[in-house]
């Protein structure tokens, strides 16, 4: 084998990759040399860097550029796109951005813009939207991320944080010598672990796994999805009936207190409140006992085997994994505190190998070990709004101005939203609903998009200004969550006219003159060197040496020692609760959290509760017998690269693949590489069938990503082609506290698709009318 090791290297969330160069372009994608794991996903960028998919120059839309701000919104997505100079587009974006803050003032700007954008620590995407927003007065913000976000309000009630938690679950060497039963609520999902935000250097996961799987550790995947846990580590798989974790949970916690296997010595020492959860656990509350019989009816699980777990599980070092999608269902608060609840009950919290992990493997970090190195960014500035959505209410947001919305334990507004400007992240990819979130869309009077190509967002924009790609850009992969610190290096010159973010808002900025407040005087290089600089001095600060950036840049990456000792998650607090309390009302692990209860929310009460989420297969509508799960992809993250290569070798006839029962199939006289029509009453889309016994029946799966491709762009509710199952999810909040998306509480029906398959479009470039002469119009 030829050694690569002297090309250059660029970083992103999927991996870490050399590249060689040729003929101005990348010509091919190799795995880091210490990644032993590499994902296939980094090469999907090859044969789209280039291309019609490519936005090549700035683009108005037709009726916005002839008529002004507002003009035939309806026409979204379906007017031709003109092509304008630079010069031309940072004039019209300052004017506009004028008249908005002047005439509606700046709470009226959406620069919430969530989204995941690119790994590089300059350029990234939001960070120098928000930066350039602020230097112009402020923007209505969104809070907390689609990943999680009923945790992210409801963990600190618990525990006192959540990110602090998320960063420390114990690390896999710790559950290799310690752990001998691992219980894991939607799997070990070994296709999510190919990700890590801001750049991965090595893959963990799958030898996290295999090493636990090796050390005669027992293996429970609590899923629909048979492959939500490597075949290899084997276990017993327990087909659950999506959505009704909580009523297992609650039911192993009823059989540990009812059988005396409870750990009242640690509920009494490390947690407060068990004694208002135990009446509603027993059924003093309610008249019903959340017994194994009770669950069994809810979960479609025997309950001789849930009791048989709750043995198990306290007779044994037992670690229990929650996954993240747990969160992104109706009431996606109680997963979590039903499990932290029953891991209190177990005893083992804060011992090597026990207690409880958020989502081993939603990510490549979580059960690593890293020394954590706090690194600078691209300063943002202080927001003077201070408006803001929870993330997913962005449909609220536009459709309800001056309306009121509960989160948290506050009653808050909807402000009346004018312009929206997004850069790094895809709506109509992310949102659920997008039905109505089309009619949603249609309200602001301006929607600015910085993309790089041409997707189903940038589509639906009134303006577009072209951004390059991090092939096309130096930059520093750098995140506390990856030891490895990377220089990204420019590998070829920018596609047609695109920019980095940073040139796009430094040429805006200028036209509104604000240019000194947000460059600072500092070119991107000025930039990089000051983050790095910045991180140099934390760093010491922190113990630890880093390389002078010179010889980084010389060298290309550099690594952070691991730490020497398993992480052991709350270990410092099950050894003295008094010196390190929890930063909770108590100190302690609030079972009932009265800060909680006193938000007298009906749909989240003061201790963890089972509630039926609002569709379900236990209480289906006849019309929609199947329960859809849209969880992540396997061959590429979110979006990101749909039109590559790699990701369109998965589909079937073009379509996104649908996976069945063979039952469910029969019943539909569904064949492998039909056409499908899935479908309710919020909207339709096709996909292509994968018949597999390895789903439970009643379920059927479409990972999300495909691009967003209605038949008739012009008619509300028209057929996606491509198949995004987001035209199918509810927009409903999870709950008044977190009020995070539940795109995984769905129902739909599937039926064969019998007429001429609709060619896919999504993959096209819209209309563009080109000038005469470069700088005309
Ligand atoms: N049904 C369903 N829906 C879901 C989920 C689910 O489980 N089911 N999961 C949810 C979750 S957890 C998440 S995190 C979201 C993800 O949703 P998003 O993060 O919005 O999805 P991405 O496709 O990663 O969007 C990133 C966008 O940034 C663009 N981009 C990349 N680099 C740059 C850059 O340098 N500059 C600029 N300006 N743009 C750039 C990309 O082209 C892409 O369009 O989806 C959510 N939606
Ligand atoms: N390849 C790839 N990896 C990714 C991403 C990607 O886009 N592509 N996205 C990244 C992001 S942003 C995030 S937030 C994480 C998300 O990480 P997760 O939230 O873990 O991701 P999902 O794939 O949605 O869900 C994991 C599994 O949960 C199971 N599941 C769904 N509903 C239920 C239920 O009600 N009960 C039980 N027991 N199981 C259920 C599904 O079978 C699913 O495969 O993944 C990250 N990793
Ligand atoms: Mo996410």
């Amino acid at each position: 084998m030829t050694n690569h090791n002297d090309l250059p290297l660029t970083s992103s969330h999927w991996g870490t990759y050399r590249a060689r160069v040729g003929n101005g372009r990348v010509q091919e994608l190799l795995a880091f040399e210490h990644d032993k794991d590499p994902s296939p996903i980094g090469p999907g960028i090859l044969d789209v860097q280039h291309g019609p998919t490519r936005i090549d120059a700035p683009m108005v839309r037709k009726s916005w550029l002839e008529h002004g701000p507002g003009a035939r919104t309806e026409l979204r997505g379906v007017d031709p796109f003109v092509e304008v100079s630079w010069d031309k587009a940072n004039k019209i974006v300052a004017t506009e951005l004028d008249r908005i803050r002047t005439d509606h003032g700046n709470a009226s700007i959406f620069g919430g813009s969530y989204g995941w954008a690119s790994a590089g620590r300059f350029h990234h995407a939001q960070s120098q939207l928000k930066r350039f927003l602020n230097c112009i007065g402020g923007f209505t913000s969104s809070k907390f991320t689609y990943s999680f976000a009923a945790a992210e309000a409801m963990v600190p009630h618990i525990l006192g944080s959540f990110r602090a938690y998320l960063d420390t679950c114990t690390s896999y060497d710790s559950i290799r010598d310690h752990t001998t039963l691992f219980v894991c609520f939607g799997g070990v999902p070994l296709k999510n672990g190919q990700i890590s935000q801001g750049g991965t250097g090595r893959h963990i996961q799958r030898e996290g796994l295999m090493t636990a799987g090796n050390a005669n550790i027992h293996f429970v995947n609590i899923s629909p999805l048979k492959s939500d846990l490597l075949d290899d580590v084997g276990g017993d798989w327990l087909a659950i009936r999506p959505n009704s974790d909580v009523a297992m949970i609650l039911a192993l916690a009823h059989t540990l207190q009812t059988e005396g296997l409870a750990d009242h010595a640690f509920l009494d020492r490390y947690t407060t409140g068990f004694e208002h959860f135990l009446p509603y656990l027993l059924g003093e509350t309610d008249g019903v006992p959340k017994s194994a019989e009770w669950a069994a009816e809810i979960c479609e699980i025997p309950a001789v085997t849930i009791r048989n777990l709750a043995r198990r599980m306290a007779s044994e070092r037992t670690m229990i994994s929650v996954s993240w999608s747990l969160t992104r269902q109706d009431h996606g608060e109680q997963p979590f505190w039903a499990a932290i609840t029953l891991a209190a009950m177990l005893g083992q919290i804060g011992l090597p190998g026990g207690g409880f992990g958020f989502g081993y493997s939603a990510m490549n970090f979580i059960g690593g070990k890293f020394t954590i190195l706090p690194g600078a960014s691209l300063p943002q500035g202080e927001n003077p709004v201070k408006n803001f959505i929870p993330v997913a209410r962005i449909t609220d947001l536009l459709m309800r101005p001056g309306e009121p919305f509960d989160f948290d334990g506050v009653r808050y507004e909807y402000p009346d939203i004018e312009l929206v400007w997004w850069a790094g992240g895809n709506p109509f990819h992310h949102h659920q609903d997008l039905n109505l979130m089309m009619q949603a869309w249609q309200k602001p009077q301006t929607i600015i998009v910085n993309e790089w190509c041409w997707n189903s967002l940038a589509k639906r924009a009134d303006i577009v200004l072209p951004c390059t790609t991090p092939l096309e850009r130096q930059d520093i992969a750098l995140t506390a969550r990856d030891p490895y610190v990377v220089s990204m290096s420019r590998l070829t010159e920018p596609y047609g006219q695109a920019r980095d973010d940073y040139e796009i808002f430094s040429g805006i900025a200028r036209e509104m003159g604000v240019d000194a407040s947000f460059t600072e005087d500092r070119s991107s290089e000025d930039w990089q060197s000051w983050i790095y600089e910045q991180t140099a001095i934390r760093a010491k600060a922190a113990g630890i040496e880093i390389p002078e950036y010179d010889t980084f840049l010389k060298n290309g990456w550099f690594k952070i020692d691991d730490p020497a000792d398993p992480v052991v998650m709350l270990s410092s607090f099950r050894s003295d609760p008094q010196a390190n309390p929890l930063a909770t009302p108590s100190g302690k692990i609030e079972i009932f959290s009265q800060t909680v209860a006193d938000f007298g929310y009906d749909d989240c009460p003061g201790h963890p509760v089972w509630r039926e989420p609002y569709e379900w297969l236990g209480n289906a509508d006849p019309r929609w017998p199947l329960h859809l799960i849209s969880n992540q992809p396997k061959d590429k993250l979110h979006s990101q690269f749909d039109h590559g290569g790699v990701s369109k070798a998965k589909k079937i006839t073009g379509r996104e693949p649908v996976l069945i029962h063979p039952y469910d199939a029969a019943d539909r006289g569904l064949k492998d590489g039909d056409i499908v029509r899935l479908f309710n009453d919020r909207g339709a889309c096709l996909g292509g069938i994968l018949i597999d016994p390895s789903i439970r029946p009643g379920v059927i799966q479409m990972s999300t990503g495909s691009w967003y491709d209605p038949q008739d762009p012009t008619t509300p509710g028209s057929l996606c082609k491509h198949g995004n199952p987001n035209v199918l999810t509810r927009d409903k909040g999870t709950s008044k506290l977190g009020q995070g998306p539940t795109a995984h509480s769905c129902l739909v029906e599937a039926e064969l698709f019998t007429e001429a398959p609709p060619p896919v479009t999504a993959h096209e470039p819209p209309k563009i009318l080109r000038p005469e002469t470069p700088n005309d119009p």
